[in-house]
């Protein structure tokens, strides 16, 4: 075990003496590692994470809108499932109380209790996976709906303009500071010729028919952890990211990642398409929450979601090749490029299968009107 790690593990409140500290998990962005704490024979376990502050400008702040969801899903889901409870996220303090702590080189550090006994998926195996991940980001919003003390902070200014990101990308093109543009002429194209994808969500924003909310907005499938008995979820994780937002582009996400049965970086593209049998669990899953509160313009756009967010994404990965693999974390060098290959082969499966897909989402609306009537729902119906 690195002293630099163990020395930063010190700083917390944690339950007696460091044991073990490993790397965990494959995130793009930030820095995590499972640390393991020993007192008179019994073990307990935390998550170790680097706030990724080339990312996240204001990690205090940051951790500020953490502390704030934690505290108040907790409370929430305390009232109707204690046990459930019990397994939701929990900041760790630095043993001066704030919520992450900067270390002398300049990094910055938080810690959570380890939930145990949980999974985390890159890919899903089942439509029953698929459907209790989208409830589980369901009640998430749900439960934020009335997070009291005003609006959170903007972790990232503008995460999911797509507009902006449209921009940003034709700034880089234009520059091309590695000479890659030439190489991925049909990648270009097809941002080109899909533009119009951009700007569907927000001009429906600024029209007034779609409301911000408090929203995750890096739903990402293994961002739920699921029980490793029962397979039910039993929480959401990664709030880096959870501010003002549209319900939309969470479910968007959802979409992306849980309906393709390829990982994000696959390189055989015949692997890549868009499983609709996915699609239905997951639009049902958000949508028994979601009944609760969404517009029927939100209920309309909910089967173009996962396009907007998937082109998004095709976007920003292809952007991040093209200005030199500046942001996203790599493990091979064309891994960017990888990613954009297989986003876009996502969008043009969804773009097939729109027409189907709408069908869908009109008899989950209307079925998920009528058991809200009857049904049990919400964080509490879990386990
Ligand atoms: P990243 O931003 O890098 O995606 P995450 O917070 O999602 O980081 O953590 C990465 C992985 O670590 C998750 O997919 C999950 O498998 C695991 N993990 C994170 N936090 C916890 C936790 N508190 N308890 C159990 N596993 C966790
Ligand atoms: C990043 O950190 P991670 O891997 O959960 C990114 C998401 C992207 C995702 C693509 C802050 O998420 O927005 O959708 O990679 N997070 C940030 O896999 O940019
Ligand atoms: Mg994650």
């Amino acid at each position: 075990m690195k002293r630099y790690l163990k020395t930063i593990v010190e700083q917390f409140e944690i339950a007696g003496q460091v044991e073990r500290i490993e790397p965990f998990g494959g995130g793009h962005i930030n820095d995590t590692y499972s640390v393991q704490t020993g007192r008179d024979g019994s073990t307990v376990r935390y998550i170790l994470q680097r706030i990724n502050h080339k990312v996240f400008r204001d990690p205090f702040a940051l951790m500020d809108n953490v502390i704030r969801v934690t505290e108040h899903i907790r409370r929430k889901t305390a009232q109707c499932n204690p046990a459930l409870a019990a397994r939701q996220l929990r900041v760790i303090r630095t043993r001066d109380q704030a919520g992450c702590y900067r270390c002398p080189e300049g990094n910055y550090w938080r810690m959570y209790n380890r939930i145990e006994a949980t999974a985390s998926y890159d890919v899903l195996s089942s439509p029953a996976q698929a459907y209790e991940a989208a409830r589980m980001f369901g009640a998430f919003q749900k439960m934020l709906s009335d997070l009291p003390g005003g609006p959170l902070h903007e972790t990232i200014p503008d995460f999911h303009y797509t507009p902006k990101r449209l921009e940003a990308f034709g700034k880089v093109l234009d520059k091309d500071p590695c000479n890659r543009a030439a190489q991925v002429k049909e990648e270009i194209a097809f941002v080109q010729n899909h533009a119009e994808i951009c700007s569907v969500l927000v001009d429906l924003q600024n029209q007034g028919k779609i409301p911000v909310r408090v929203t995750h907005n890096d739903t990402k499938i293994n961002n739920v952890l699921f029980d490793r008995t029962t397979d039910k979820g039993v929480c959401v994780i990664d709030l880096d990211t959870v501010m003002p937002g549209l319900s939309l582009y969470d479910v968007g996400d959802m979409v992306r990642t849980a309906t393709c049965p390829a990982a994000e970086d696959e390189r055989d593209l015949s692997k890549v398409w868009m499983d609709i049998s996915l699609f239905e669990p997951i639009a049902r899953g958000f949508a028994v929450e979601a009944e609760a509160f969404f517009t029927p313009t939100e209920k309309q756009y909910l089967a173009f979601a996962g396009q907007l967010i998937t082109f998004e994404q095709m976007i920003r990965f292809l952007g991040d090749y093209l200005a030199g693999d500046v942001y996203y974390k790599i493990a091979r060098s064309e891994h960017n490029l990888d990613r954009a290959r297989t986003q876009m082969k996502l969008v043009q499966s969804m773009i097939e299968q729109q027409e189907r897909m709408n069908r869908i989402t009109e008899i989950i609306w209307r079925d998920a009107a009528r058991s809200a009537v009857s049904g049990r729902t919400g964080q509490c119906a879990s386990l």
